[in-house]
């Protein structure tokens, strides 16, 4: 397998050459690819120097699949370049996200609905994919009627300049600023840009592309989401209530034997997920499972993950491996 990874001197870009190599994917080239004032440079992969070539170079070489994180424009751009020369591009922007012709694709969740004709495939939003990994199975089993999450989110999702803000902060020091306010000892509860509903574009996401990935238009979700000053992962609140009636035992250990999740949960033992403890996993974790006792049929839990590994690189790096494993690249 030729692989591309576009953005790969970006935060995600760095994580993703990491996840690849870590899972020891079946790979005989790699073409890094970045913006043209990188180009020439090189990065170090399993030990080998590969040099960073520029988006044309990239499609001339004709890689079997493209991993973009590269922003939305350029991957309007320049994915459908990549696969008109045969490349399939999983793209983790959300350019192609709510596309009706893309797939928005989580693959513990819906990777079966991938055939050899997808030649650009969603990568979801990181909020919306550690959540829908827990939530799949609870709908499989108990239907669910409505969602509410609230979300603690790491400053890593923003990217670099974020990191660098809370840092220069932190030491005192006066530097570009990322968001509008300062975000060290601080929590914003604004992630991307308002729209016209007065909800962000980050809590529409995670309304819309769980909807879709989950092929169910009638789950209701409602999300306020919120940046806090912590590197490592997303944490999340979650409120589900069902159509059905559950027993708590049976749905910890439905979740419990759900591939890709790890449940900690052990309250007398003060154990719960953390974004500290998530960080440089693959995992989605889940704790604090207990009902909802103002409402009938309902739960709450919280839900870590690590954004740049689960909510980007990793689940990009999983869908190339599902496609490699179906013979559909
Ligand atoms: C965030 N949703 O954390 C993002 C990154 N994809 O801001």
């Amino acid at each position: 397998m030729k692989i591309a990874v576009v953005g790969a001197t970006g935060l995600v870009g760095t994580v993703m050459l990491k996840v690849l190599e870590e899972r020891n994917f079946p790979l005989t080239e790699l073409i890094p690819v970045a913006s043209e004032k990188s180009v020439g440079k090189e990065i170090t992969f399993k030990g080998k120097k590969y040099a960073i070539v520029s988006m044309d170079t990239a499609i001339s070489m004709r890689p079997d699949i493209a991993l973009f994180s590269a922003g939305g424009n350029t991957s309007l751009e320049h994915a459908p370049r990549f696969a008109e020369a045969g490349t399939t591009v999983i793209d983790n922007s959300s350019a192609w996200r709510m596309d009706p012709s893309k797939k928005l694709v989580v693959p513990e969740v819906n990777a079966h609905e991938l055939s050899i004709d997808d030649k650009i495939i969603a990568n979801p939003n990181c909020s919306t994919i550690q959540m829908v990994v827990a939530l799949k199975p609870l709908h499989d089993k108990y239907k669910i009627k409505r969602v509410v999450v609230s979300t603690y989110q790491s400053v890593t999702g923003t990217g670099v300049k974020a990191v660098e803000q809370m840092m220069n902060e932190r030491k005192g020091i006066d530097g570009p600023m990322a968001y509008a306010y300062p975000i060290d000892l601080n929590v914003i509860p604004q992630i991307d840009v308002f729209v016209e509903n007065g909800y962000t574009k980050e809590e529409m996401k995670m309304i819309n592309e769980t909807r879709k990935i989950m092929s169910d238009d009638s789950i209701r979700l409602t999300a306020t989401t919120v940046r806090i000053p912590v590197m490592g992962g997303h944490s999340e609140s979650v409120n589900i209530e069902f159509e059905n009636d559950f027993d708590l035992a049976e749905l910890r250990a439905l979740l419990e034997k759900t591939e890709g999740i790890i449940v900690v949960d052990d309250i007398a033992n003060l154990k719960y997920p953390m974004p500290k403890d998530a960080h440089e996993k693959d995992e989605v974790f889940v704790g604090r499972i207990r009902r909802d006792e103002s409402m009938p049929n309902s739960v709450n839990m919280w839900i870590v993950a690590d954004n740049l590994r689960k909510g980007a690189a990793t689940n990009a790096v999983q869908i190339a491996e599902f496609l490699v494993k179906k013979g559909l690249v």
